[in-house]
This record gives C-alpha cells, sequence and structure tokens, in this order.
C-alpha cells in the first residue's frame, strides 16, 4: 500500500483538511467489523468505563482495534521520511502531537501564523490516528497524502513492525510519562463520561496492566529498547523533561526528524513560538479545543485534554501506600532493563 516517496516537500497538512469524514477523525471504533467478530471474542477481556479491552499479544486494547493492530502488523508499509508520534494514552500525546506537527510543517505555517491550524483544529485532527485508519478499513486514506507525513498511534511498537525494521522504516517519537500521573490523568478523563469511575478501580487496572493499551511497562520498553538499538529512528522522549525544558527537547525532536532549527530560525524566534503555541494556556484557550468531542459517540470533550499539565499530580490522589504498589510494580517490571522511571 506505500507509495513512493514524494521530493517535494510539502507535508505534513493538517489531516482535517484533506479527510472528509468530518469528527471521525479522531474517533475509534466501538466494536470489531463482522468479519472479525471471531477473533476477537476469543481473546481475554476486561472493561474499563464501559469500554472493552482485549488482550492481543500481550496488551489490552480497546476491542475494536484489535483487528487494526492485526492490520498495522501485516500491512503497514511507512515512507522513509514518515514520522510516527507514539504514546501511551495520557502520556503527554496532544502536545507531542501539536509540537511535531508546528515544527514539521513551519515553512507552511510560522508558529505566527494566523491562519496556524492548531488555532483552527484540536492537534489530534492535524494527524491521522493509524490504528483509527486500519480499524475501519480507511488506511488508503494515508497514501494521498504529501510527504514527509506525520501519523499518530496508541500502538505498542509490537503492533507496528514495519515501523523500525532494522535498516529501514521511518522515525518514531515516543513520550513517555511517571506513571501514577498517568494513570491520574487517566481517571479525570475518564470520568467526564464516567462521573462515578473510582480512582482505585483505575489504578488496581494500571498496576495489573490492563488500562488501555496496556501493561504501560511493556509499552514503554518497547520503545525504549528499540531507541537504545536504533537512536537514528526511535527518539524517547519524557514528559516531565519536556516540562522542565520544553524548548531543549523541541531542537532534540527538530534534530531528529532532520530539520533542524537554522540560526535564523533561532534568533527570528521559531523556537519560542512553537513552544509558546503548544503551551498548555495557548491550547486550552483556542475555540477547537474549548468545545466539540474527540468521538462523535463517546463524548469525551475535548477541553478534557487540557488539564493540569504538571509532574507529580499523583500525590493528592494516591495514599503513600498506593504510590509505594505502583512504583514497586514499576521497579519489577523493569528492573534490569536500564529503564529509569521519574
Ligand atoms: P491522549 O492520549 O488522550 O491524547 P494526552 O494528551 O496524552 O491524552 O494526555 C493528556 C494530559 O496531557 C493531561 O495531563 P493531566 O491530566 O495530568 O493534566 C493534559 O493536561 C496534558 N497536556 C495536554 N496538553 C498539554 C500541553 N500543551 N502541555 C503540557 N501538558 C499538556
Amino acid at each position: 500500500m506505500a507509495t513512493g516517496d514524494s521530493s517535494v516537500q510539502v507535508g505534513p497538512v493538517p489531516f482535517k483538511d484533506v479527510e472528509d469524514d468530518g469528527d471521525m477523525v479522531t474517533a475509534l471504533p466501538e466494536r470489531p467489523s463482522e468479519e472479525h467478530v471471531g477473533l476477537v471474542s476469543a481473546l481475554p477481556c476486561c472493561t474499563i468505563a464501559d469500554m472493552k479491552l482485549r488482550c492481543y499479544q500481550g496488551f489490552w486494547l480497546p476491542e475494536g482495534m484489535v483487528p487494526a493492530a492485526a492490520a498495522l502488523q501485516r500491512r503497514f508499509e511507512p515512507r522513509p521520511s514518515d514520522v510516527i508520534v507514539a504514546s501511551l494514552p495520557k502520556c503527554g500525546t496532544t502536545w507531542l502531537v501539536a509540537l511535531a506537527f508546528a515544527t514539521l510543517a513551519r515553512r507552511a505555517y510560522p508558529p505566527g501564523a494566523a491562519d496556524h491550524p492548531l488555532r483552527r483544529l484540536n492537534p489530534h485532527q492535524c494527524l491521522p490516528f493509524l490504528e483509527g485508519l486500519f480499524a475501519g478499513g480507511r488506511e488508503g486514506k494515508l497514501d494521498a497524502l504529501p510527504s514527509p507525513r506525520l501519523m499518530n498511534t496508541h500502538m505498542p511498537l509490537a503492533m507496528i513492525p514495519g515501523a523500525v525494521p532494522a535498516g529501514g522504516g521511518c522515525k518514531v517519537v515516543y513520550i513517555c510519562r511517571e506513571p501514577k500521573d498517568m494513570v491520574v490523568s487517566l481517571w479525570h478523563y475518564l470520568r467526564r463520561v464516567h462521573p462515578d469511575l473510582e480512582f482505585s478501580e483505575v489504578f488496581d487496572m494500571a498496576c495489573d496492566g490492563t488500562t488501555p493499551y496496556g501493561p504501560f511497562w511493556d509499552h514503554f520498553l518497547g520503545y525504549w529498547r528499540a531507541s537504545a538499538a536504533r537512536p537514528e529512528s526511535v527518539l524517547f522522549l519524557r514528559y516531565e523533561e519536556l516540562l522542565r525544558d520544553p524548548a531543549g527537547n523541541l531542537r532534540r525532536l527538530a534534530r531528529f526528524v532532520g530539520l533542524p532549527f537554522s540560526a535564523a530560525e533561532e534568533e527570528g524566534g521559531v523556537v519560542g513560538g512553537i513552544v509558546e503555541l503548544c503551551s498548555l494556556d495557548s491550547l486550552r484557550g483556542m475555540e477547537a479545543n474549548k468545545a466539540g468531542y474527540m468521538d462523535p459517540r463517546v463524548k469525551f470533550p475535548r477541553e478534557a485534554l487540557f488539564r493540569k499539565g504538571v509532574a507529580g499530580g499523583w500525590k493528592s490522589h494516591m495514599t503513600p501506600e498506593m504510590a509505594r504498589r505502583m512504583d514497586g510494580v514499576a521497579a519489577d517490571k523493569l528492573r534490569a532493563t536500564g529503564l529509569a522511571l521519574p
């Protein structure tokens, strides 16, 4: 399905501008299609806030995404110039998506431009969501996009083996977050639609590895190991580092994708302009992020993506015992891997 690489660098274009399905750009399929029901229903199942998860090859995927995982494994063929933004939900996806889009598209859209796509679209509407397209049989839409394509996924690396095979593939930028903050963020998000959801329920599932796309440790590790083995193909970023030094990490990102900021851009304030455009306050203030839903069927408001945006918020949600338990799970699973969490 992959087409030849375009030598003319015109991408990335805001996906919503070329996608005719309106708000379905960010939508998840709720159920697997008829032809996949047999495959999916045989898998172990659990439920979080009405969302059915199925354990597929060791990862707990929203059940509508299982066929997408199988299809991605079989059919995803990246172009060498592609960039994939990857993350577990609630680890800083929206922020990284915005930063990556603003960086790769800065020639067409300087950060100060009044018509910048991030001033009229939610960041997620700017990128195709890989599994959303593959789940709905709409992956052909990727073929029509100009290079370089910028895409987004929550899938573990094991589900997109074509992304970084030895000696080929494309570039992947991953963002990792302190898992205690991730679980707090996930709970706040889910309770916008399920107000009775107990924090302890989401916490227990995270410790058991059964939150969406988890276990979190295996998700982190897949990308971590690939970044250690092929640093030119996988950039492993951390939410806490991005908070501490957004400009420094943005420069890393730009160098990694082969578009380092020039001296003229540095002098012209482009780095600061992108950091400012993509800051939590800036994005939260955009009309496109104040109204509307991530998915017209499941009413998660877009504004729920922009909450506190801090490191260490877990301290006001977890008892010391809960924190010890989750730290213990992470330490146990990550022991001797070289991956340390903040
Ligand atoms: P997603 O996976 O559903 O897209 P994601 O963007 O990864 O969600 O996570 C949302 C978290 O990122 C929220 O964290 P919190 O609940 O702990 O506050 C949100 O506030 C934070 N976030 C979103 N945009 C930004 C930003 N521009 N800068 C810093 N943090 C951000």
